[in-house]
């Protein structure tokens, strides 16, 4: 797509045959009621689809829909993920995916207390990804984790630590060869289970780090016992130039930086979410444009206003979505995600 010929062979070496038509992503308004969402689904090329807040409707006798627990801001569009195959789905226990073989949406809600705590819900939800992945012999590209009082806890207790020691512990030998990149924010509705969902594909991607930043799985002690694996964004083993981004904030090297300072924080993340851009080698000229997809999750109300204002000015075409939710170290007020190449 955008990249020159040797960054292309750098990244499809060997593989040019193999990879996959990618997968459309997009954020598609329609109202949230029953009526709208059962029209989507209806869609045969519809992978899966995400509804956000109290007001998007919580199930559908259909494992392709998933209702997100954080809140938006001013429009609550559905997430819509599209796939050219034909979509099978299948649900099995609190697991349920959807797949055309070459893509799958699967999803996880596990109870934390009928699973002995965070800690343990978090290791048994990734033990089941690792043997869901062996299984279909699929590969994770991409995975969300919303956990409920992200902050909640002091030092090692903090509730997002527990969580990273059960997730390294679950992941333990099946992401040898390199992490997803990944999510993880804190809703906030008060319900104790863990929810974790994935990209999944035939092909493995190729994992993407952030010069400015050190990986996220060589943090220091200072921040908690088991470091957080994820990778800091993953080229996906597609046709067309895909990149997923993890959640992004103002970390540099491992320290938070601008505490109190939303504005700050915002220029950092979106100078991170360049760099590592710079690092899937992406070119400038093609990045944030309508196929950008962006999730912005903002922690304080007395930001929204200004986040809505810095996203539109900074990146207008990407049409961010914006979320109320709890970013993983407590001092950080603004995490971004994304997709380029949506
Ligand atoms: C950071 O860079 C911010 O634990 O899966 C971002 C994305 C963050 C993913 C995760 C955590 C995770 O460390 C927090």
């Amino acid at each position: 797509m955008s990249l020159s010929p040797t960054s292309d062979m750098d990244f499809t070496r060997g593989m040019l045959r193999e990879a996959l038509p990618a997968p459309r992503m997009a954020f598609v308004e329609a109202p949230a009621n029953g009526a709208a969402l059962d029209a989507l689904l209806a869609e045969s090329d519809v992978l899966a689809v995400f509804g956000f807040g109290a007001a998007a409707p919580a199930w559908r006798d259909d494992p392709r829909y998933l209702r997100v627990a954080l809140e938006p801001v001013a429009r609550a569009p559905y997430e819509v993920w599209r796939v050219p195959g034909a979509v099978e789905t299948a649900t099995r226990g609190p697991l349920r995916w959807a797949s055309d073989g070459d893509f799958a949406f699967a999803a996880l809600e596990l109870d934390e207390a009928a699973h002995g705590g965070l800690a343990t819900a978090a290791q048994e939800a990734y033990l089941q990804l690792a043997r869901w992945l062996g299984a279909h012999g699929m590969h994770a590209l991409r995975i969300w984790n919303h956990i409920d009082a992200i902050n909640l806890g002091t030092g090692d207790e903090e509730r997002y630590r527990q969580f990273c020691s059960g997730r390294a512990s679950g992941m333990h030998a099946a992401f040898a060869h390199g992490y997803p990149a990944a999510t993880a924010i804190g809703v906030r509705d008060g319900r104790r289970v863990l929810q974790v969902y994935w990209l999944a594909a035939r092909r493995a991607g190729t994992p993407v780090e952030n010069p400015r930043q050190l990986s996220a799985w060589r943090y220091p002690r200072e921040y908690g016992p088991d470091a957080p694996c994820f990778a800091r964004a993953l080229r996906a083993p597609t046709r067309s130039a895909q990149v997923y981004i993890s959640g992004t904030a103002a970390i540099v090297g491992h320290a938070s930086r601008y505490r109190e300072d939303f504005a700050s924080q915002f220029d950092e993340t979106i100078a991170n979410i360049d760099c590592v851009l710079d690092a899937a080698q992406i070119e400038r000229a093609v990045r944030y444009d309508a196929q950008h997809l962006m999730k912005a999750y903002v922690r304080r109300d007395e930001d929204i206003a200004a986040a809505s204002q810095l996203l539109k000015a900074a990146r207008p075409q990407a049409m961010p979505l914006l979320l109320r939710g709890d970013i993983c170290r407590s001092e950080l007020l603004i995490e971004i995600d994304g997709v380029h190449g949506a």
